[in-house]
């Protein structure tokens, strides 16, 4: 049974490892605040490749050198304050070296002032609603069709041969490119979470209390994600689109939102 657990196993992750056209790592973004996010983490993770080599490499240098089939004598020594402080002292450094830049851009990614567009988003089970603040905009964002008839049980219909399965809505969000735009988030029944990962945000949607977050996208172009707060049964079928647009073609979309209404 294991052993057809693992076959299983292995083949699926050969299948998806050949269908899906995925990345290991976490994308650079189109903000400036998820590059430097992006930075942080390279940062971060070349620190611990270079900890776990002295680690590693120290230990097995140690084992090989030391062995008892060499000769080598256990020491009786049991307490070494120096020992004791440096192995204090290095990690803190190496903690306050990575502490000091992340704190900065953990200030940068709180300062939502001065926006030049807010909107106010609400998770529903399972669908958003996009309000534009200062317009009578808003509308609600949920699975595409083409995602929905897929999804179907024996719908027949091949995921895979639907662009963006499960990745698409009737109605993206529009923003113009170089804007400050905040986002206030909320729910209104359970806790959701908005999540784009090339614009680094990634923020809960709570009943009952309004969280913040801005971005300033600096590339035209088509962004998706998902809710990333298990929601209920549909949780994975609530996504997010949003299309970055030149501030012009954003003008004359709102203009056309507002006059359907
Ligand atoms: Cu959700």
């Amino acid at each position: 049974m294991i052993r057809n657990l693992f076959l299983g196993l292995l083949g699926l992750s050969l299948a998806s490892a050949a269908e899906a056209d995925w990345a290991i790592n976490m994308p650079k973004g189109v903000t400036d605040l998820s590059l430097e996010t992006y930075d942080l983490h390279m940062m971060v993770f070349w620190w611990c490749v270079a900890i776990g080599i002295v680690v590693f490499g120290v230990m097995i240098i140690s084992l090989i050198k030391h062995r008892k089939s060499k000769g080598a004598e256990a020491a009786t020594f049991s307490h070494s304050t120096t020992a004791e402080i440096i192995w204090t002292a290095i990690p803190v450094v190496i903690l306050v070296l990575m502490a000091v830049p992340t704190a900065e851009t953990m200030v940068k990614m709180e300062d939502s002032r001065n926006p030049d567009l807010s909107i106010v988003i609400t998770g529903y089970q399972w669908k958003w609603h996009y309000k534009y603040q200062d317009s009578n905009v808003d509308f609600y964002s949920s699975l595409a069709r083409s995602s929905l008839e897929a999804r179907r049980k024996q719908s027949e219909i091949d995921p895979f041969s639907v662009p963006n399965y499960l990745l698409e809505v009737d109605n993206p969000v529009v923003v113009p490119r170089g804007a400050k735009v905040r986002l206030l988030l909320t729910a209104n029944d359970v806790i959701h979470s908005w999540w784009v990962p090339e614009l680094s945000i990634k923020k809960d949607a709570v009943p009952g209390m309004v969280n913040e977050t801005w971005f300033r996208a600096n590339e035209t172009g088509t962004y998706r994600g998902q809710c990333a707060e298990l929601c209920g049964k549909d949780h994975g079928y609530m996504p997010i689109v949003v299309e970055v647009v030149e501030p012009e073609a954003f003008a004359a979309w709102l203009a056309s939102q507002d006059a359907e209404l």
